[in-house]
């Protein structure tokens, strides 16, 4: 029976990489996640996400399994898994596991006895294709574009044969068209559901089908080629609906699916309740508010407009059809407070508050992913070789296999990369934050945990934490913070950023400056006489209905109209 507990849920994102080193090895590990959930548990989250724990030979960091019913080594062993499930049971947080389904590591049984024996029945688990000739020379079978640069197909030895890779080439597409791949995929949940697990968040759930047969893809416009063949694919809502049947639906569990540029009719029907596929689904559009066409390398000026549409489109469509997710950060994203055009030096306390307010009491379930309730920055890499993500050296490769200086190449991807959010967590002011007890930690940081880390967060009367604990303690009681529909204000503003939520006649009222020079804004009549749940600044400035916000200053209403 699903009681829809994720509705009035609030989840917290653990990279296990880089959370916590219990035993010094320079990865973080189970271990050292147990030795944490008390930290976790007090900022008042329902449940925590779990990036990839699986067996893999970390080509992508977990997001290339080679094995889905077992613990990678590094990470600790299953009963470490099971003693972590239990301890965070014991404090009421529910667990949701990351199932990256689109593709396996080409490590995968499976995929090495496809590729070594062409009767085998898992040479139809993979996409794998006929080469073209041309002139003689051996062409892969479509035009399909990599994700992360590069062709989609690999060729398999010295065959004339390719297999499908829409990420890197360690990744191996699945066949979602062979039925038993997809009782794999059901039987493998409910391996995991059967331990306890609550949950799952489905890896670029929306590559699943592709249109066949494979042809290039003509079209002149179009951000990867290919993706018109294989993002939101013919058969998605029937897969979905069929993976629901045999195995979410059967448990009091929940799904969440991590989008691929889904269109707007696509990403309503994938959460429309009535059509039992997916429980919500992230939406990423706001977060392209700083780069150039979602390529989060190519640094834009922040248009607050785009943040807001962003934001708020999903909260209307899926209002009372479907269910919605609210997220800024994640293990794919730079850190929050360090984008959007932020004067993240005078300002990281006031706009990391902001974020989490404006962001987190709109129409959905927040995500919060693990040191942006310190409102954590970015990582001063000094080179290239000092960050490990795959997409960093791929983009970087390429802009210099273009002509790009070294120097330019690496200030672009030092904006938009992954490595930001990939740093050891800062505990505290010792040897790396806290990570561990001095192994060198796997992903190198530049010491800014000295002056920003929990252990001083904690102290500081100006803490990010606490906020965080407000935000969340009223997202999870107040009635209009969780099922209220939301209405826009200030839609034009490009500084203001203000909206109500209402539910059965109480009112919230959220407005907040996004800017570093004090703004003026009107604030609703119904607004006065309201009271005042939530304010980032000691006091505020009012004359009349007219309040001068500073610089990224956030208050928060709250009214009833009996
Ligand atoms: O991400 C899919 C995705 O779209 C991102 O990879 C995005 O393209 C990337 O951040 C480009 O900058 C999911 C996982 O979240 C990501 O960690 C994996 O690398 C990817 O799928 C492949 O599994």
């Amino acid at each position: 029976m699903k009681t829809h507990w994720y509705k009035n849920a609030v989840i917290y994102q653990i990279y296990p990489f880089s959370f916590m080193d219990s035993n010094n090895d320079g990865w973080g590990d189970i271990g050292g996640i147990i030795s944490r959930l008390d930290y976790i548990k007090d900022l008042g989250v329902t449940a925590i996400w779990f990036s990839p724990l699986y067996k893999s030979p970390d080509c992508d960091y977990g997001y290339d399994i080679s094995d889905y019913r077992d613990i990678d080594e590094k990470f600790g062993t299953m009963r470490d898994f099971e003693r972590l499930l239990d301890e965070c049971h014991k404090r009421e947080l529910k667990v949701i596991m990351d199932m990256v389904i689109n593709h396996t590591s080409t490590e995968h049984p499976w995929f090495k006895e496809a590729v070594s024996d062409k009767n085998s029945k898992y040479r139809d688990y993979y996409i794998i294709r006929q080469g073209r000739r041309e002139k003689g020379k051996l062409l892969p079978p479509s035009n399909w574009a990599s994700t992360f640069t590069g062709s989609a197909w690999e060729r398999i030895g010295d065959s004339d044969e390719f297999y499908l890779h829409l990420f890197c080439r360690e990744q191996a597409d699945l066949n979602w068209e062979n039925p038993e791949v997809r009782k794999e995929m059901a039987d493998i949940l409910n391996f995991w559901m059967d331990k306890g697990v609550d949950g799952f968040r489905f890896d670029v759930f929306n590559m699943f089908s592709k249109v066949y047969p494979i042809r290039d893809d003509d079209s002149k416009k179009t951000f990867q080629k290919g993706a018109k063949f294989f993002v939101d694919g013919p058969r998605m809502h029937e897969f979905l609906k069929e993976l629901s049947g045999n195995s979410l639906s059967l448990y009091d569990s929940f799904s969440v699916g991590e989008s691929f540029h889904p269109s707007r009719e696509n990403a309503l029907e994938y959460v429309k309740e009535e059509n039992r596929e997916l429980d919500a689904i992230f939406n990423f559009a706001h977060l392209d508010s700083d780069n150039i066409g979602g390529m989060k390398f190519f640094r834009k000026p922040f248009d607050l407009l785009q943040f807001k549409k962003g934001l708020f489109e999903p909260q209307k469509d899926n209002y009372g059809a479907g269910w919605n997710t609210l997220v800024l950060e994640n293990h794919d994203n730079p850190r929050s407070v360090s984008r959007f055009g932020i004067d993240t030096e005078h300002f990281r306390y006031e706009a990391a508050t902001l974020l989490a307010a404006v962001c987190f009491l709109g129409f959905g379930t927040p995500f919060i992913y693990m040191g942006e309730e310190l409102g954590l920055t970015n990582t001063r890499f000094n080179n290239i070789d000092e960050m490990k993500d795959p997409v960093s050296h791929f983009v970087y490769d390429l802009m210099k296999h273009y002509g790009m200086p070294g120097g330019l190449a690496f200030r672009f991807i030092r904006y938009g990369a992954r490595d930001h959010a990939r740093v050891p967590m800062a505990w505290d002011g010792t040897v790396n934050g806290g990570f561990n007890n001095g192994h060198e930690p796997w992903q190198g940081s530049d010491r800014s945990y000295r002056q920003i880390n929990a252990e001083k967060d904690l102290a500081s009367d100006r803490s990010v934490y606490r906020f965080y604990q407000k935000v969340i303690r009223l997202k999870k009681e107040n009635e209009a913070a969780i099922w209220g529909r939301t209405e826009e204000y200030a839609h034009s503003s490009k500084k203001i950023i203000a909206y109500s939520r209402e539910y059965k006649g109480e009112m919230l009222f959220v407005a907040a400056n996004f800017s570093k020079k004090n703004v003026s804004f009107d604030l609703p009549e119904w607004v006065s006489g309201a009271d005042l749940l939530i304010n980032n600044y000691e006091g505020f400035d009012k004359a009349g209905k007219a309040v001068s916000f500073q610089p990224y200053q956030v208050l928060v209403f709250d009214k009833r109209f009996d």
